[in-house]
């Protein structure tokens, strides 16, 4: 999980992706359109989105004015740009003019504006000028360190400061301890996580939870699940089945690690989890499971990439063996399981689809908890995933169709 922006909503106290906003009066957002004969879906879990991407110039495009739209806290623009990026990730061919995206929803006159440009000039001048903007450059800076979020990036960049340097030689600042293990640790949490990566952190919680209840579920999810090579952290999503012994197990997973010296830094949140709530609205990607954020220390012998004499050669050139990296551990009570693995799967956007398709097409409440009819006003529950597309009405997405 993006820590710092999770920082950022609970630093201001707002709902994490709330959808107060109104989507714009001129968009349909529950017809399907028929596209040179592919129909296509204005909700992303309707339709299927690989990593194959043939339209990446747009796409990145679209994400930085996300990033920055994010930055400034207008929800209105950040939906919009979000569900082209989105819609334009899903097709199977390259954009080569404007009128390619004609009809496709979410295409609306800033969007085409931006697609012209870059289409027609290689290049967008607005998306060029928030590069170059100071402010959003500081604040990319500020969040990118793990436990900084917008509100403290904010404060910063208003008292003037600019680099990190700046920042860690500033006598007036007190940092939170997640703060300082993210100055502590920047390098390597700034270098992007890669497969062999998370599949050593694989081994090495598997390794742990096993020892402690071998009957345990151990799941990799968010990016990696979806097939990503590289990803910012390695989430993880742990259960018992048939048991409530899943409650000591991240302390006890907590003792070991320390005694291994491979916790550089962690924070346990307890679960806040009641089991007659309903599915909230407000609450996205928050939810109340216990769960561990951490740094674990993964050596580079435990992690095969390359060829042995590269690692050989790594190994005596360096004097660090070891690589910081951001682990977030999940761990639902067993009849929960289903629904938290697709909360923690993602995409971001495919996540956010699906709870605005459960609300607007079929009356259903859907969070990481639970699904809730409000029509017939019980719980619809699943034994996996495939379960909650079936109670949803939707075609069954694999993981890796979930790139939205
Ligand atoms: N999540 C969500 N809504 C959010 C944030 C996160 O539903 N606003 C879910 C989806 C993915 C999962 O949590 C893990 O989050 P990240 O690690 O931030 O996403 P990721 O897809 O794993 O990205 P990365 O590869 O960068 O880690
Ligand atoms: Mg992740």
């Amino acid at each position: 999980l993006d820590v710092s922006w999770l920082t950022a909503c609970m630093e201001v106290g707002r709902p994490v992706d709330s959808e107060k906003y109104q989507l714009p009066v001129d968009e349909d957002h529950s017809a399907t359109r028929d596209i040179g004969g592919i129909r296509i879906s204005p909700y992303a879990c309707q339709r299927r989105t690989t990593l194959k991407n043939y339209n990446q110039k747009l796409t990145d495009a679209f994400e930085i004015l996300v990033e920055n739209y994010e930055f400034n806290e207008n929800k209105e623009f950040c939906l919009a740009f979000g569900r082209a990026a989105s819609m334009l990730k899903c097709l199977p061919f390259t954009v080569v003019q404007v009128n390619d995206t004609e009809g496709l929803p979410w295409m609306g006159e800033q969007v085409k504006e931006i697609t012209e440009d870059i289409l027609e000039e290689g290049e967008s001048s607005k998306v060029k000028a928030v590069l170059n903007d100071e402010n959003y450059r500081s604040i990319k800076l500020f969040t990118s360190v793990f436990g900084v979020g917008l509100k403290t990036s904010d404060k910063w960049y208003k008292m003037g400061l600019r680099t990190l340097e700046e920042v860690k030689c500033n006598k007036n600042l007190t940092l939170t301890r997640m703060q300082k293990a993210g100055f502590l640790y920047y390098d390597d949490l700034i270098s992007s996580v890669s497969k062999a990566e998370a599949d050593a952190a694989t081994q090495i919680v598997q390794d742990t939870v096993w020892k402690i209840l071998p009957d345990a579920v151990v799941t990799l999810t968010g990016g990696f699940r979806r097939g990503k090579q590289a990803g910012h952290d390695v989430d993880f999503l742990i259960t018992v089945p048939g048991s409530r012994q899943e409650e000591e197990l991240l302390h006890t997973v907590i003792d070991i690690w320390k005694t291994q010296e491979l916790l550089l830094y962690y924070d346990l949140i307890e679960s806040t989890f009641e089991n007659t709530k309903l599915p909230s609205r407000k609450v996205d990607a928050l939810d109340h499971f216990q769960k561990c954020f951490a740094i674990l220390k993964v050596h580079k012998e435990r992690v095969n990439e390359g060829s042995a004499v590269q690692s050989k050669v790594f190994a005596e050139e360096e004097t660090k063996d070891w690589k910081a990296i951001r682990v977030d551990l999940v761990v639902t009570p067993f009849q929960h399981y289903a629904f938290a693995l697709l909360g923690w799967t993602g995409s971001r956007q495919f996540e956010r689809d699906l709870r605005r398709y459960a609300t607007h097409e079929k009356k259903m409440m859907l969070d990481n908890h639970a699904l809730y009819d409000k029509t017939k006003k019980i719980f619809l529950s699943a034994a996996n995933e495939e379960e909650i597309f079936s109670h949803l009405g939707l075609d069954y997405l694999e993981p890796w169709e979930r790139n939205a």
